[in-house]
């Protein structure tokens, strides 16, 4: 285990300039702005295309070396007193419809911030640091989630990512031409020695706890699926009840049941004592002809489930499954099933997650350890290299909404956790992936 005593912390009294990343911020989420200080820059827009040549100009103020892969993630890096993989730090830039301004931007601009101490400090690091913005992370616009984190580690095979047809039926690979981010470097990509991203937590326990840092242990595994009922228009005045076969109540009761199915199952964790819970939402529910009076002759939904605990997400997939079919024959509907997104739970290699909580002790902030209920680019880097993730309060712990908010207090301490949770990844040994006990290069 890393030893981290006060003489161990490279540089202790170094900090992050907190003003320099909250103008950074500032800047970042006056693109694609919305009412309530929030952001929208759906993936591969024109917004997130300006919000992604800022980035990369201060990438450049910075003298990072740019790349752009073939997926559209772009990777700045400082070189160190060696070559060979870096230190690799970020998170994304692209948001929601109603996104805030701090879902992945923080890390990306947190992960900047980090490389302008060291340049102004004139610190060298032994190993280059890098730091990445991955593409569509939201896999809002085009499913799934974190995808071009999951092209770099290999997760899927660029071809099939860049025929992605989204939900207003553009192509990845199209877009990413049409915005100039279709890059040269190669997919999948280098793998880092080490990979750290700084988040929002986007839920309610740290503010809840008083904790100021959450030392992330893992990601829930996250089930997207959408359905797409096929019943009969009619007329709304005319159709006996009986003679129905109404798509809009179809795709109705599947939302109540996604409610019943995870309230049932968290009763029962709670019963038996178990801290997974169970999450179920329907996001997307479009009827057609969406006409006050036509029985509703189609319906597409979307359903997303999540669980810590990849058995119960299973049960509860096969659950709805039964219960879409059941509803299907009583009303004489026919249902097509397409997965957008399924990943099982990941969990941080612990002496990553060590790393970070007793770094955020060194610099006396508050911390626990515990799971992250979103998706992450962390999820997927995991993969390839030895991966944690810092987390910061969310107010509320409300997130996908302009009033996400967290303090400027607490985004400093994460990105000095940040900070020195890089320096003392760069000043240990990762062999076999993991670090060492400490033993200087
Ligand atoms: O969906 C998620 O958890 C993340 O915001 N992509
Ligand atoms: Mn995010
Ligand atoms: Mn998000």
């Amino acid at each position: 285990m890393i030893d981290y005593a006060p003489s161990n912390l490279l540089h202790a009294d170094l900090r992050i300039d907190g003003d320099r990343l909250m103008r950074r911020i500032e800047d970042l989420a006056a693109i694609g702005p919305i009412d309530g200080g929030g952001s929208c820059r759906l993936a591969l827009t024109d917004e997130d295309r300006a919000g992604r040549d800022l980035v990369v100009a201060w990438m450049s103020d910075l003298g990072l070396s740019v790349t752009v892969d073939a997926i559209g993630n772009v990777v700045g890096i400082r070189p160190g007193r060696t070559d060979g993989p870096p230190t690799m730090t970020g998170s994304h830039i692209d948001t929601v419809r109603t996104g805030g301004r701090y879902d992945g931007n923080l890390g990306v601009l947190a992960g900047l911030e980090v490389v302008e101490t060291l340049e102004r400090n004139g610190i060298e690091t032994n190993h280059p640091v890098a730091v990445a913005f991955f593409t569509d992370e939201e896999g809002a616009r085009f499913p799934p989630d974190m995808l071009g984190s999951l092209v770099y580690v290999g997760g899927m095979p660029l071809e099939e990512a860049l025929d992605i047809v989204g939900i207003d039926g553009a192509v990845v690979g199209e877009e990413l031409e049409r915005i100039g981010y279709h890059g040269p470097a190669p997919c999948p990509g280098v793998a880092p020695r080490a990979f750290v991203e700084l988040h929002i937590e986007q839920g309610p326990v740290l503010e809840a706890e008083g904790t100021t840092i959450g030392a992330v242990t893992g990601v829930q595994g996250i089930s997207w699926t959408e359905w797409t009922i096929t019943g009969q228009s009619n007329h709304a005045g005319t159709t006996p009840m009986e003679l129905r076969r109404d798509a809009g109540h179809v795709a109705a009761t599947i939302a109540v049941q996604v409610r019943d199915l995870a309230n049932r199952l968290n009763r029962q964790s709670v019963a038996e004592g178990r801290l997974d819970r169970q999450v179920g939402t329907v996001g997307q529910l479009n009827l057609h002809p969406d006409l006050v009076n036509v029985v509703a002759g189609s319906a597409t939904m979307t359903v997303d489930l999540r669980n810590t605990d990849e058995s119960l997400l299973s049960g509860v997939e096969a659950d709805l499954a039964r219960f879409v079919a059941e509803m299907a024959e009583a009303e004489g509907v026919t249902i097509d099933k397409r997965t957008l997104a399924r990943f099982e739970p990941v969990a941080f290699d612990d002496r990553m997650v060590e790393t970070v909580a007793t770094v955020a002790e060194r610099l006396g902030h508050s911390v626990r350890r515990m799971p992250s209920g979103a998706g992450h680019d962390a999820q997927m880097l995991a993969r390839i290299c030895p991966t944690g993730m810092v987390f910061v309060p969310s107010r509320h712990g409300i997130s996908h909404n302009p009033a996400e908010h967290t303090d400027t207090e607490d985004l400093v301490a994460g990105a000095n956790v940040l900070l020195h949770t890089l320096l003392v990844l760069d000043a240990h040994p990762l062999e076999s992936g993991v670090p060492s006990d400490g033993e200087e290069d």
